[in-house]
């Protein structure tokens, strides 16, 4: 009885939406109706870009005739219909084509036609995220999720040089990779830089990176950084027997000067595969971000998000969110990007939104928050290939031998206010360990120092792969144990811990 009441319910819904609709329907103009279809056939038939947004109009307008606005502002058109319009150019309208009235949400495809050819990112953020972020015809309009259809897919670069080709060089494999941001953020010397990344490496971590904002400063030239850094390299390298991986920041004011920094380090005797590049992609730009991908693909390519929170916070209303971000620098061609630490670190985030964007990036076909992406053309009759990818789950093999039919893998960077103690509830909700981490006070704070705190760092990750707690582990390792006592000494930190650790 109480389902087919909450079924004639739903349905009464329904009607009231269509009936809703139709009258909205009605209050469009001219201009605005060439941009609304809400019977538009196959959305996903590879002319289309699809988008998902929350919007609430603003002013005397109606969501449908908002909605309207938004579309005609991020294709063809602009505030009054125009005379110049032609027949083909309104072909080219992007369309509001579904309404949630309930939730506020918006779905408009544009015709990919649109963009610039030759795979421009920054093209078709110019067009979608645009002008409308700053329309008043809006209060609150923040792109939730973004769909490419394969025939887009294959005029963009996607990543070349990725985390499997880093996993290889490092012969690391069954765990993340262990990472470190030398801190302070700036004001060490490049001697003093270089000894931190050693006591780093030395105490057994991976990968280390400039922080976002390192450049070439006048106290830290970065030449002598450069060169400090291989000298390091080469003695961890040798002491320890591994190999190790920096990232250096090669943001700069121009194009030419990036270009500078990258060709210092391209020629300062570093192993192909023990560099990467980084890169602010948000603060220096998709230009820059595409310009390192196309002229260095066989170095990994690494997307540090500074200023992100402008256009993803939560309680933004105007932006976008960490996985349209995230979903971009695939297709950019970042080998790497920051996806956040699910609300376990510092920074403002949630499962939701950045393990929803970890995963997008990482496989082959992933669940947005309103599309599922595939980032290949398997055919679907394909049997043994679909049934290779199951199988092949970091997919070593299908898209060394099959890179035409997939996008390859975009690597998940988790970082910001991480240390030992929040590696493993961060894995447990990631559900996998496949992404870089990198702890900067998380490591640089341990009371016996880097090396210290780098020990702690790969002895929680022996402990996790044991599967043993690691206050258990740490009775047998002290830079564990004093880690532990120090990162939950405050009653917050520990509560937080406990917390997860149970979840
Ligand atoms: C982390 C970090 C990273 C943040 C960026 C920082 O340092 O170096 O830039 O991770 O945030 O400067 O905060 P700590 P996100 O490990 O000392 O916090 O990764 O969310 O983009
Ligand atoms: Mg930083």
């Amino acid at each position: 009885m109480y389902y087919k009441g909450k079924m004639a319910k739903k349905k009464e819904g329904i009607k009231r939406d269509i009936n809703v609709l139709k009258g909205l329907l009605k209050t469009l103009n001219d201009k605005q109706k060439a941009y609304v279809n809400l019977n538009l056939p196959s959305q996903k038939n590879g002319e289309y870009l699809l988008t998902v947004s929350h919007l609430v109009p603003c002013g005397d307008l109606n969501i449908l005739q908002a909605a309207a606005e938004v579309a005609a502002e991020s294709s063809t058109g602009t505030n009054f219909k125009v005379k110049t319009e032609t027949p083909f150019s309104r072909k080219l309208n992007a369309i509001v084509y579904k309404i949630d009235l309930e939730k506020n949400l918006v779905w408009i495809a544009y015709p990919w036609r649109i963009f610039d050819r030759g795979g421009n990112v920054q093209n078709i953020l110019t067009f979608i995220v645009g002008n409308v972020l700053g329309m008043k015809e809006v209060s609150a309009l923040k792109m939730l999720d973004v769909w490419f259809p394969s025939s887009m897919l294959e005029q963009y670069d996607g990543p070349s040089y990725t985390l499997d080709d880093m996993r290889k060089y490092l012969n690391v494999y069954g765990r993340p990779i262990l990472g470190t941001i030398i801190k302070p953020k700036i004001g060490l010397t490049a001697a003093e830089y270089a000894e931190v990344c050693y006591d780093f490496w030395s105490g057994g971590g991976d990968f280390v990176k400039n922080d976002e904002p390192q450049a070439d400063q006048d106290f830290c030239e970065y030449e002598k950084m450069v060169k400090f850094v291989k000298e390091a390299m080469n003695k961890a390298v040798k002491e320890t027997g591994h190999k190790k991986v920096h990232s250096f920041n090669v943001s700069a004011s121009d194009f030419d000067e990036m270009i500078r920094r990258c060709e210092l380090v391209e020629n300062a005797g570093f192993e192909p595969g023990s560099y990467a590049f980084l890169i602010d992609g948000i603060t220096a730009g998709w230009m820059a971000v595409q310009t390192l991908r196309r002229r260095y693909p066989n170095v990994f390519l690494h997307f540090h998000r500074a200023s992100h929170g402008a256009y993803t916070r939560p309680e933004n209303p105007i932006g976008f969110s960490v996985l349209v971000l995230s979903k971009f620098a695939r297709l950019a061609g970042a080998s790497g990007i920051h996806t956040g630490t699910a609300g376990v670190g510092k920074m403002k985030g949630s499962p939701k939104e950045d393990i929803t964007a970890a995963k997008n990036i990482l496989h082959l076909v992933s669940k947005g928050h309103f599309f599922e992406q595939n980032w290949a053309q398997v055919p679907e009759d394909d049997k043994q290939i679909i049934e290779l990818v199951k199988e092949d789950y970091a997919h070593y093999v299908i898209l060394e031998d099959d890179s035409w039919r997939g996008m390859k893998k975009c690597c998940p960077i988790i970082s910001g206010g991480l240390n030992p103690t929040k590696l493993k509830p961060f894995i447990d909700i990631m559900g996998e360990v496949d992404f870089i981490t990198t702890m900067g006070a998380g490591c640089h704070a341990h009371p016996q120092g880097t090396n210290a705190g780098a020990k702690a760092l790969v002895q929680s990750i022996e402990a996790y792969k044991k599967g043993i707690e690691i206050k258990e582990y740490a009775k047998t390792h002290k830079e564990l144990a004093e880690s532990i006592k120090f990162f939950t000494k405050n009653k917050k930190d520990l509560q937080q811990v406990e917390s997860l650790e149970r979840s």
